[in-house]
């Protein structure tokens, strides 16, 4: 090869080895341009909800009812089935642009400890109370207390749910505003609300879902994750 033709060679790998570079630069900037667009167009944003209540109280029997009435095809668990939860039971829902994730504890003595391990986590805290047990209504809102005083829940809405109005003589919802108004100090300046709810036919389950989603969505304190975000 002479001086001239090798001249030629070398210049010509530089121009082709800048070429590629300029391609490979291209192709990553239209490559992040692309996914951002597709992470804004498609990735929802997602909302973390906690269902906590003493054991009996029926938040799995909730978590139920909500699948069944927002989730396309799915045929909620019988009843009868649902036995107490030791560990979690999960659930999610797709309604106005967001995902909302549940999670649903055992409501056991012992397994209460386990509650504040998600609260960090959480944009909302569904609370079902038993409103025929009368007996335990006092160790409902000492458990309540409890888990609002924790401060991983500062600013975390607050949905009391008086569950179980289907059976008679439970107690009014009126009743449960009473006794859970004495926690108002606790409660503070956190969205709360009270619904009359039979988780087991499904009443006020449809209500108590779209209460939530507003009140995550216009809450500031706890911004949503997009999903993919880790
Ligand atoms: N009548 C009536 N029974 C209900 C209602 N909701 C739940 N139950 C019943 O209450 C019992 C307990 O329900 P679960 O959903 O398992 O209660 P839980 O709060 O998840 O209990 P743990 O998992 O032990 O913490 C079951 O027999 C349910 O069928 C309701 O709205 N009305
Ligand atoms: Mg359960």
């Amino acid at each position: 090869m002479t001086f001239k033709s090798k001249f030629f060679t070398l210049e010509f790998l530089k121009w082709q080895s800048k070429q590629y570079s300029y391609y490979t630069v291209t192709f990553l900037k239209m490559y992040t341009l692309l996914y951002g667009l597709w992470k804004y167009l498609f990735q929802k944003d997602e909302y973390f909800v906690l269902i906590l209540g003493l054991d009996n109280a029926g938040k799995t029997t909730f978590l139920e009812q909500t699948k069944t009435k927002f989730s396309k095809n799915y045929k909620g668990l019988n009843p009868a089935k649902i036995t107490t939860t030791v560990g979690l039971n999960i659930g999610r829902i797709d309604m106005h642009g967001v995902r909302l994730n549940f999670w649903d504890l055992g409501g056991q003595e012992d397994l209460q400890v386990l509650w504040d391990k998600y609260y960090a986590e959480c944009h909302a805290v569904v609370y079902i109370i038993d409103s025929s047990d009368i007996d335990r209504l006092q160790e409902s809102k000492e458990a309540f207390d409890k888990m609002i005083t924790n401060p991983s829940l500062v600013g975390v809405p607050l949905l009391l749910v008086a569950n179980k109005q289907d059976i008679p003589k439970c107690l009014t919802v009126g009743r449960i505003k009473e006794v859970f108004r004495e926690s108002k100090h606790l409660i503070g300046r956190r969205d709360c609300h009270v619904l009359a709810v039979s988780a087991l036919h499904g009443d006020g389950v449809h209500e108590g879902i779209e209460w939530v989603v507003h009140r995550v969505r216009r809450n500031t304190l706890r911004p949503p994750k997009k999903n993919g975000d880790s």
